[in-house]
C-alpha cells in the first residue's frame, strides 16, 4: 500500500507516518520547502499546495493508493491574524489537491481532514454534536474547514471520488506547537520548573470546554477510516467527552513539581469563543470500530515530559 501524507511534517503528520510505517505501508510525505523533516523510512518531497501545477504533477508521479490530506493553516488564533492565508491554504489549496487527484489516471482513496470547529456555535441541546448537526463556524479557520468539507462532499458526489472526510476535535500530544492551549500550559509549567519563567502561568479563557484526544489515538482513527470509512461520508473523531480548559490546566498544575500561580492574559483571549465542543463519536465506532483509548491525564503527563526534555536540552524555545 503506497500512502501519501500531504502536510506530513506537521504535528499529526509525524505520528501518522510513524503508524503507517509500523503497518508496513510505503510512505511518501510532502512538506513545505522551509520545513525540516527527518523521517526515516519515508520519501520526502517539497510541496506548496498553492502551486497547482506542481500538485498535479507530483500526484501523478507518486501515484498513491491512499492520500491523507493534512496540509493546512491549522491555528484558530493565526486565522484571525491572517484570514487571507488561511482561506488560501485551507480552501484553494485543498481544491488544488482534489483537482490533482481527480485528474490522476489511478483513482486514489482520500482522507480529507477537517475540524470539530466547523460546528461552531453549538447550542446546549445539540451537544454532543453528530455529523448531521448544523455548521455555524465561529472563526475564520472553522469557516475554511467547513468549506473544505462541503467541497469534498461535492467532489465525491459529482465525480465519484473515493473520498472520506473527518472532523477532528482537539488533538494533543508531545511535540505539538505551543500556539495550542494544552501544549502552551505544559511548556510554561516546564519553564517554571526549570526556573526560566516566574511561577505564573498565563492563560486565556478557562471556561470553554473542548473534546481532547491524544494524537496517537487520532492517527489510528485516520488509518481505519482510510481503510474502511464509507466514501462521501464525514466522521467525527474525538474522545466524546468535553473537558474545560480550566480542567486541563488543573491536570498540568497537578503534574508540575512546583507551586504555580494562574494569571489571565488579555492577549490569549480570542475575539469569539465557542463555549462547548463535544463530539458524538458513534458513527466512527459503528463503521470502523474506533474509540479513543488514551486518558487525558496520561497525555498531559507525556506532554510535560516532552517539554521538560526540550527545555532541559535546548533551554527556552
Ligand atoms: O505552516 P507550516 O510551515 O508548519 O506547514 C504546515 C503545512 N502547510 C502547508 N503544506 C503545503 N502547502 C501549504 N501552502 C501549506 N501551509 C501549511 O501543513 C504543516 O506542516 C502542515 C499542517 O500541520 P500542522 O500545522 O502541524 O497541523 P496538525 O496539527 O498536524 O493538523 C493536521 C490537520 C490540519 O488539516 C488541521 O487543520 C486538522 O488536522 O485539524
Amino acid at each position: 500500500m503506497r500512502s501519501l501524507v500531504i502536510g506530513g511534517a506537521g504535528f499529526v503528520g509525524k505520528y501518522l507516518v510513524r503508524h503507517l510505517l509500523e503497518l508496513k505501508h510505503e510512505v511518501i510525505i510532502t512538506k513545505m520547502p522551509m520545513e525540516e523533516a527527518r523521517v526515516e523510512g519515508a520519501a520526502v518531497y517539497d510541496l506548496d499546495i498553492l502551486d497547482k501545477a506542481t500538485v498535479t504533477e507530483l500526484l501523478e508521479k507518486i501515484s498513491p493508493d491512499l492520500v491523507f490530506h493534512l496540509a493546512a493553516q491549522s491555528s484558530v488564533s493565526m486565522s484571525w491574524k491572517n484570514p487571507q492565508q488561511t482561506v488560501d491554504v485551507n480552501v484553494k489549496g485543498s481544491v488544488n489537491v482534489l483537482d490533482g487527484l481527480r485528474s490522476m489516471k489511478k483513482k486514489a482513496r482520500i482522507l480529507l481532514i477537517g475540524s470539530g470547529e466547523e460546528y461552531g456555535q453549538v447550542i446546549p441541546s445539540e451537544t454532543p454534536v453528530c455529523e448531521t448537526s448544523p455548521l455555524r463556524p465561529g472563526n475564520i479557520y472553522a469557516a475554511t474547514k467547513a468549506c473544505q468539507n462541503m467541497i469534498g462532499r461535492i467532489y465525491a458526489q459529482a465525480y465519484g471520488m473515493n473520498l472520506v472526510m473527518v472532523r477532528a476535535f482537539n488533538h494533543i500530544g508531545p511535540d505539538q506547537s505551543p500556539v495550542f492551549v494544552a501544549a502552551d500550559f505544559c511548556r510554561q509549567a516546564a519553564l517554571i520548573e526549570s526556573g526560566m519563567q516566574e511561577a505564573v502561568i498565563r492563560v486565556g479563557n478557562l471556561e470553554a470546554k473542548r473534546d481532547f484526544t491524544d494524537v496517537r489515538d487520532v492517527v489510528h482513527a485516520y488509518v481505519l477510516l482510510a481503510e474502511k470509512g464509507q466514501a462521501g461520508e464525514t466522521y467525527n473523531v474525538g474522545s466524546g467527552h468535553a473537558v474545560s480548559i480550566g480542567d486541563v490546566l488543573k491536570l498540568v498544575l497537578k503534574q508540575s513539581a512546583v507551586e504555580i500561580q494562574v494569571e489571565v492574559d488579555e492577549e490569549k483571549l480570542r475575539p469569539v469563543d465557542v463555549p462547548v465542543m463535544e463530539a458524538d463519536v458513534r458513527k466512527v465506532w459503528r463503521d470502523v470500530g474506533w474509540k479513543a483509548q488514551i486518558q487525558l491525564e496520561q497525555t498531559i503527563g507525556d506532554m510535560m515530559e516532552y517539554w521538560r526534555s526540550v527545555i532541559g536540552s535546548k533551554g527556552c524555545s
